[in-house]
């Protein structure tokens, strides 16, 4: 664990948690993992393509999630890693799809020129399909020193993730819903659940499962990724207004534009930005019972209100 210093504070508590050196250390180890996990191959185009936008940069906040729930659950950094890079794979392929005309049409992802945009449409669904397919061999192939049926829960929670039930449902609602007025907020829950908060919370609960938490911890670290995974929503909703083109790397205003439902659209923004600070105050609640050890997680949390990108 990282501290400013490693001096104990002059109340007594421990020191503070530096949450920008740890993000800093863990975005490293993550981006070197990822780059290890797919070396080019024949044909070299596609390997291209899936590196492209693989190794585009990014926060890594779902790895680094994964890591940090199996280092709070006893398990190691190493036990975790290939699952950390498969969601990264799997979050990634997201945004390859998400990115097509077909879909959410954009021209700039992570401050790069979309994929699409630099190898076609074709290379582009077939990149996200590649990513989609080696994120399972990757888990099921490379992961080391935990148990065959945890790994194998694993890959059963990563399927349930992306499919029709998760984040493919969660797309299907919010394309249906598109330049609809009358969205209600019990649809826009389903599609920011389903969308993205279904990939934070598998995040954090494949860190557990690996690290052998017990049902118990497990129910609690849900319940901590659910309320992280629709603040981190309602901050991205809030920052489409708010943000800038060259702060968040992709096209700012495209929810207005699509005339999307958004928190903000039906709260307004002040009311969105508090709604998002009660959510990562239960999140915090939910990690009491384990102690100091989960700074980083609190830390991640406080992270997700306050960024800016
Ligand atoms: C998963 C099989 C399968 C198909 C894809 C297109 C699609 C189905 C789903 C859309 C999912 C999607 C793009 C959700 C948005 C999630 C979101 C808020 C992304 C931005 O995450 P950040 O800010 O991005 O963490 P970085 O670039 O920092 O990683």
């Amino acid at each position: 664990m990282v501290a400013t210093d490693g001096r104990p504070a002059p109340n007594g508590e421990s020191p503070a948690f530096d949450l920008s050196t740890y993000l800093k250390e863990r975005k490293a180890q993550v981006e070197a993992a990822l780059d290890r996990s797919l070396p080019l191959g024949y044909p070299e185009k596609i390997y291209e393509a899936m590196r492209y936008s693989l190794l585009a940069g990014g926060k890594r906040l779902r790895p680094i999630l994964c890591l940090a729930t199996c280092e709070l659950m006893g398990g190691t950094m190493e036990m975790a890693m290939p699952t950390a890079c498969a969601l990264e794979m799997l979050h990634t392929m997201s945004l390859i799809h998400d990115d097509l005309p077909a879909m959410d049409n954009d021209d700039y992802r992570r401050g790069k020129l979309t994929n699409h945009k630099v190898y076609g449409e074709d290379m582009a669904i077939l990149a996200g399909d590649g990513l989609l397919a080696y994120a399972f061999e990757y888990v099921a192939t490379q992961t080391q020193g935990v148990p065959a049926e945890r790994v194998l829960q694993v890959i059963a929670r990563l399927g349930r993730t992306v499919g029709a039930a998760g984040l493919v449902g969660g797309q299907v609602v919010d394309l249906e819903s598109e330049g609809k007025s009358d969205i209600q907020e019990e649809t826009l829950h389903y599609i920011h659940t389903h969308k993205t908060g279904a990939l934070l919370e598998t995040c954090v609960v494949c860190g557990g499962i690996l690290a052998g938490a017990t049902d118990a911890d497990i129910e609690r670290l849900s319940r901590y990724a659910q309320n992280i995974g629709l603040a981190f929503q309602i901050i991205d909703d809030i920052l489409d207004i708010t943000a800038t083109q060259e702060e968040l790397g992709k096209t700012a205003g495209k929810d207005l534009q699509a005339q999307k439902a958004t928190y903000p659209s039906l709260w307004g923004l002040e009311a969105s930005k508090a709604k998002a600070q009660e959510l990562i105050e239960e999140a915090i609640a939910q990690l009491e019972p384990f102690g100091e050890r989960s700074q980083p997680l609190i830390a991640l949390a406080n992270f997700i209100t306050a960024r800016t990108y």
